[in-house]
C-alpha cells in the first residue's frame, strides 16, 4: 500500500484540489467506509484503485454565451464531469444553479459513480451543469440558454457515451429544449437525454421516480425493524421534483408529511399535506421563482422565513433540497425530538458531523447515494426503452422501481450489517465501490 494511513491518502486529495470542499467531503465519506476493504486487498493495491477512483476520466468546462430578452449578451460556465465508465456509459444529471462550481459538480459526479453501481444497472457516473440561474428568466431566455449550452455539450455526449438528465433547476422543460437542439445539430433522434417528455421517448414514472423510490427505500429500512409508514409524521425539505413526489407516495402509504421548504424558508402544515395541496405545490413551483411562502397564505399555516424544517417534531425526516442543509445541531434536534428515520432525497444534504451523529445514535439513516437512486435507475430503464423502442406501462416501471430499491437496500444490508444495527453508509459505499473496482481491474490500466 502506497499510503501509510487513511489520513495520508485523504490529505493527498485535499492538497491536490484545495478549493473543492464538497468534493473532499464526499471522498472522505466514501474512503472512511472502504478503506479497510481497499487497503487490504492485494489486487486493489496492485492496480492502485484508490488513486484512480478519485480522479475523473475527464472534466469538460466551456463558455456558454446567450442573449436575454433585452438583447444583452451574457456568459456562463458550462461543465460536464465524466467521472467513471467502468460499468457503463457516463450517466447523471445537469444542474442549473448560481452556486454551481467545479467542486460541487465533482462531488455530485463522484457520488453518482457509487449510486449508479448500487442500482445494479450498467451505468457509469457523471454530472454537469452551469452557474446559470433560471430564477426570474423568461421561457425564451431559458430556451436560449439551453440551446447555447447544448451547442457545446453535444460533442461530448451520446447514447453510448454519456446520457445527461435533470437535477436542480433542470426539469422536463429544459430537457425538452436541450433535446431539440441536440437533434437539430446532430440530425439524430436518440435517447441521449433522460427525463424526456413521454410523447417523445420519456419513461412513465421517471418524474416520480426519485421521490417514490426514496419512500420505497424508507419502507425497506423500516421493515428491518418490523415497522411501517402508517400514521408516521414526516418532515421534508425542498418543494421541487423530489420533495413533491416523495410527499405524494407518503400520503398514499398512510404517512403524514407536514413540512416543505425552499431557499427562502419553510412551511409547517400540522394537519398534513394532501394530494390536492401537492397539486397546488406542483403548479406553484412550475415557475422557478415562486416561493413556498405562498402555500402558507393559501392554506393559512405557519411560514418560517429563512429557517429549515428540522426543528419540527417528526418520526421521519427526508431532506430533499440540496447539499449540507442539515447540520449537527439540527441532527441532534431531530433525534432529541424522537426522529428515528432519516433518508436523503437530496445528494449529501447532511454535513459530515450530522452523519456521524445519526450513525452513533444507531437510527435508520439512509444516505443519498442509496436512498435517492430511484431517479437514475428509472433513467436507466428509459434508456433501455429507447433502445428497444418498446415503451413500458406505468405499473411495469413502478414495479421495476420497487425491485431496484429493494436491491439497493439489500446491497446496503449485505455490506453494512453490524449485528446490532445496519450502517447504511458503509453498506452503500462498499457495495457501490466493489462492483466498480472489480470492473476497473477486469479492464486493465485505462
Ligand atoms: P428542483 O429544482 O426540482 O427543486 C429543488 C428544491 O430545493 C427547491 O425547493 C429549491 O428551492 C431547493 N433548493 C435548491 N437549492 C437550494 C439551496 N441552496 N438552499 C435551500 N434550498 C435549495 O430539484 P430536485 O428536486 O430535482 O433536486 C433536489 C435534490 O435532489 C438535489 O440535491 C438533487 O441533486 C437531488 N436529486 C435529484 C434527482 C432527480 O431525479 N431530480 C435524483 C437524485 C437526487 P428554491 O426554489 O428556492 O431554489
Ligand atoms: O442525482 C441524480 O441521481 C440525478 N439527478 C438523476 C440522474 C439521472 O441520470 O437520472
Amino acid at each position: 500500500m502506497k499510503y501509510k494511513s487513511k489520513q495520508e491518502f485523504l490529505d493527498s486529495v485535499v492538497n491536490k484540489y484545495s478549493d473543492q470542499k464538497e468534493f473532499h467531503q464526499a471522498v472522505e465519506e466514501v474512503i472512511h467506509s472502504i478503506w479497510d476493504n481497499a487497503s487490504n486487498n492485494e489486487e486493489y493495491c496492485k492496480f492502485n484503485i484508490l488513486d484512480r477512483i478519485v480522479v475523473p476520466d475527464r472534466t469538460i468546462i466551456f463558455r456558454v454565451p446567450w442573449m436575454d430578452d433585452k438583447n444583452n449578451v451574457h456568459v456562463n460556465l458550462g461543465y460536464r464531469i465524466q467521472f467513471n465508465s467502468a460499468i457503463g456509459p457516463y450517466k447523471g444529471g445537469l444542474r442549473f444553479h448560481p452556486n454551481v462550481n467545479l467542486g460541487i459538480l465533482k462531488f455530485l459526479a463522484f457520488e453518482q459513480v457509487f449510486k449508479n453501481s448500487l442500482t445494479g444497472l450498467n451505468l457509469g457516473g457523471g454530472k454537469g451543469g452551469s452557474n446559470f440561474d433560471p430564477k426570474g428568466k423568461s421561457d425564451k431566455e431559458i430556451m436560449s440558454f439551453c440551446y447555447a449550452f447544448m451547442n457545446e455539450l453535444h460533442r461530448h455526449i451520446g447514447r453510448r457515451t454519456d446520457i445527461p438528465a435533470g437535477d436542480i433547476g433542470v426539469g422536463a422543460k429544459e430537457i425538452g429544449y436541450m433535446f431539440g437542439q441536440y437533434k437539430k445539430i446532430r440530425n439524430a433522434f436518440t435517447g441521449v437525454l433522460t427525463g424526456k417528455g413521454t410523447k417523445w421517448g420519456g419513461s412513465l414514472i421517471r418524474p416520480e421516480a426519485t421521490g417514490y423510490g426514496l419512500v420505497y427505500f424508507v419502507l425497506e429500512m423500516m421493515k428491518t425493524r418490523k415497522d411501517s409508514l402508517k400514521g408516521k409524521t414526516v418532515t421534508l425539505s425542498g418543494s421541487g421534483n423530489v420533495a413533491q413526489f416523495a410527499c405524494e407516495k407518503l400520503i398514499e402509504l398512510g404517512a403524514k408529511p407536514v413540512t416543505l421548504s425552499d431557499s427562502s424558508g419553510f412551511i409547517h402544515d400540522p394537519n398534513g399535506l394532501t394530494q390536492e395541496k401537492i397539486e397546488y405545490v406542483k403548479k406553484l413551483k412550475s415557475v422557478r421563482s415562486a416561493r413556498i411562502s405562498e402555500y402558507a397564505k393559501k392554506y393559512n399555516v405557519e411560514y418560517y422565513k429563512g429557517k429549515r424544517p428540522w426543528s419540527i417534531q417528526c418520526d421521519i425526516a427526508l431532506p430533499c433540497a440540496t447539499e449540507n442543509e442539515l447540520n449537527l445541531d439540527e441532527a441532534k434536534q431531530l433525534t432529541d425530538n424522537g426522529c428515528y428515520v432519516v433518508a436523503e432525497g437530496a445528494n449529501m444534504p447532511s454535513t459530515t458531523n450530522a452523519v456521524h451523529h445519526f450513525i452513533n445514535q444507531k437510527i435508520l439513516y439512509g444516505p443519498g447515494k442509496a436512498a435517492n437512486a430511484g431517479g437514475v435507475a428509472i433513467s436507466g430503464i428509459e434508456m433501455s426503452q429507447n433502445s428497444t423502442r418498446i415503451p413500458l406501462s406505468r405499473d411495469k416501471v413502478d414495479n421495476l422501481l420497487k425491485e431496484i430499491m429493494q436491491r439497493v437496500h439489500s446491497t446496503c444490508v449485505q455490506y453494512g450489517d453490524k449485528g446490532d444495527f445496519i450502517n447504511y453508509v458503509d453498506g452503500a459505499n462498499i457495495g457501490g465501490f466493489v462492483r466498480v473496482a472489480d470492473s476497473m481491474i477486469d479492464q486493465g490500466i485505462v
